[in-house]
């Protein structure tokens, strides 16, 4: 029997469950992606006062479009809570994220938030995690890194806006806490994207017509 999976509807219905979380004078980190993009009207239809930090210049600009103030990330030295999307999320909680390129900026306004909340459709629940992981990587060196990372391949995508390199670590991910230990430790590497649960509050999935959530701590 084919299920036929109303991706769309689960992404902005958990995006909209988040933006109830977000109370007036919050200072809210802001992400990246196609989910994020049904958080922010829903949370600038909201009418709070809010501070807001972006995690990509997407972001930044569709937030300012719809009326958020959003401000540089340079201001602010904590966040009340943070939402973002997630490409993969394990049962246990480990997330991969990245496939907008945005994980490293990703990874800093989330480790600020006291409270980060992932949103995502059902598609995103998986039993266990698996390549692409997402890679920025310094320009220097790159062809080194990038052997030193084996397997991975570069993404055809421009750089971040801090100037890094795009890749994907396309081998086996058995253990991802072993595997986030063994990649940061990679000269070259600015970041990669796996997230550990002891980042994530909560996570709101979206599934049919229901919300399914549930939290971490
Ligand atoms: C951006 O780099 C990513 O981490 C996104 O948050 C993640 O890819 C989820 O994106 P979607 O909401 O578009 O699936």
């Amino acid at each position: 029997m084919v299920v036929l999976v109303d991706v769309e509807r689960e992404k902005r219905i958990a995006a909209e469950a988040a933006a109830e979380l977000v109370e007036d004078g919050m200072r809210v980190g802001l992400g990246t992606g196609s989910t994020v993009a049904y958080l922010l009207p829903a949370l600038a239809g909201r009418g709070l006062d809010l501070v807001c930090v972006a995690t990509s210049s997407r972001t930044e600009e569709l937030g300012r479009d719809l009326g958020l103030n959003v401000v540089r990330f340079d201001s602010l030295d904590e966040l009340d809570i943070a939402i973002d999307g997630a490409d993969q999320i394990a049962p246990d909680g480990w997330l991969v994220k990245g496939g907008g390129a945005a994980h490293t900026r990703e990874k800093i306004v989330l480790a600020a938030a006291d409270r980060f909340v992932v949103i995502a459709d059902s598609t995103k629940a998986v039993d266990a995690l698996s390549p692409p992981i997402p890679l920025e990587l310094m320009s220097f060196g790159l062809e080194a890194t990038l052997r030193h990372v084996a397997p991975a391949r570069r993404r055809d995508v421009p750089p971040s806006p801090d100037g890094g390199v795009i890749a994907d670590y396309v081998g086996p991910v058995e253990n991802p806490a072993d595997l986030a230990v063994w990649l940061a430790s990679v000269p070259g590497v600015i970041e990669h994207g796996l997230f550990p649960p002891e980042l994530v509050a909560e996570i709101v999935v979206g599934r049919g017509a229901e919300i399914h959530r549930r939290s971490l701590r």
